[in-house]
């Protein structure tokens, strides 16, 4: 077995991310409860809450709660619309100012990331202040602020992150990852849904120290591989590399037909094959995506492109189809033969290991 001693993994967790960068763009949003997500239309709107400022959590606002629901727990909050255009570009800014300073760099989400500093951590006196020297260029260069976790692995750092929330920073000494994560509750664990942690109390197991201790037999009995993976990460003995995040920023296939087309029911299955292709290729490169594009040339060369986001990432065929199709449809109507149509998918990420288990606990 490798051994973790020299490695020096940080793990990056923006703090209210949505609600922080609505609040940079208007500092008179400063001190007061931000909600963002569906309106509420004054307790009877649909929907969710994506994400709330702390000040809101006050009041048990909390994300993916009912709309409803955060009205009602605080109806004088100030409700915004989820800008995603704006969150992506922050995002993007934010994860490349991170990336300047690994060595290996994973984008996990939006606002989170892991980085593998073994050897850029060499040039500072020590991991905390190159966190703390990161922390200080977000917030001076985004006005923004995050928290962030210092481990020996992955699993520990990410746990570690989420401690001392908004602007924390804790480190977990490589000696020290075991007393670090005993007294913890198992849920702290990525991918320990409400159902894994209710299968897990059954068990007797509350704590990732009470987790430790089990007999690794016991848990694969009861969890398969996922009970190996649980001791790993319990035990302080999960080594998983943090992966550079994948250059592929967009997959996406198209077709020009032999000659142009105007019957609409070959256009669709033409578009059901590309998005089959289009499909395959997302599963073999294990990603998810947020954002489905279509082009369209006309007989006259004129070309369109159309896209359509979705705020939660996805590998469903079926949402690929639904959105390609969507899109096409604002062309169906017009009178040009079609000599070209094209679907991609972008805003990718990739499906991590954890990402596997948490669909697999929910
Ligand atoms: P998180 O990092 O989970 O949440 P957060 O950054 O808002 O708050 P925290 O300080 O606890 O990290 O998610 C990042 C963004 O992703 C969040 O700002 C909004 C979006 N999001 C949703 O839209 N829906 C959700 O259910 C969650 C959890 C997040
Ligand atoms: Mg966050």
């Amino acid at each position: 077995m490798k051994s973790l001693m020299g490695r020096v993994i940080f793990h990056v967790d923006m703090d209210s991310f949505f609600a922080s960068v609505e609040k940079r763009k208007n500092p008179a949003l400063e001190g007061l409860p931000v909600i963002i997500g569906a309106d509420p239309k004054g307790g009877k709107g649909r929907g969710v809450v994506s994400t709330c400022s702390y000040e809101a959590r006050k009041f048990g606002v909390h994300s993916a709660q009912p709309i409803s629901k955060a009205y009602k727990l605080c109806p004088h909050a100030v409700f915004l619309p989820v800008n995603m255009e704006l969150y992506q570009k922050v995002s993007e800014r934010v994860m490349a100012l991170l990336r300047s300073f690994s060595d290996r760099f994973e984008q996990v989400s939006i606002d989170e990331a892991f980085l593998d500093v073994s050897e850029k951590v060499k040039q500072y006196t020590s991991p905390q202040q190159l966190a703390e020297r990161i922390k200080d260029e977000i917030r001076r260069k985004e006005g923004l602020s995050c928290s962030i976790g210092v481990a020996p692995n992955k699993s520990a750092a990410k746990i570690a992150s989420s401690l001392r929330k908004p602007d924390g920073l804790t480190v977990v000494n490589p000696e020290k990852v075991k007393e670090f994560l005993n007294p913890l509750p198992a849920s702290k664990i990525s991918g320990v849904g409400r159902k894994m942690q209710e299968r897990l109390a059954s068990l007797g197991i509350k704590t990732i120290g009470q987790l430790a201790r089990q007999p690794l037999d016991k848990l694969t009995e009861h969890f398969g591989r996922w009970g190996l993976r649980l001791w790993e990460v319990a035990n302080g003995l999960e080594e998983d590399e943090v992966e550079d995040s994948y250059p592929i920023k967009s997959l996406g296939t198209e077709h020009t037909f032999e000659e142009d087309v105007g019957d609409w029911a070959v256009v669709e299955d033409c578009l059901n094959s590309l998005v089959e292709k289009v499909h395959r290729r997302v599963l073999e490169e294990g990603f998810l995506f947020r954002t489905v594009g279509v082009k369209i040339r006309f007989e006259d060369f004129e070309t369109f492109t159309r896209s359509k986001s979705r705020q939660i990432p996805t590998n469903q065929k079926e949402v690929l189809h639904e959105y390609a199709e969507l899109l096409l449809k604002e062309f169906k109507d017009d009178s040009r033969k079609l000599r070209l149509i094209g679907v991609k998918v972008s805003n990718l990420q990739k499906v991590g290991k954890t990402r596997n288990l948490l669909e697999w606990s929910r």
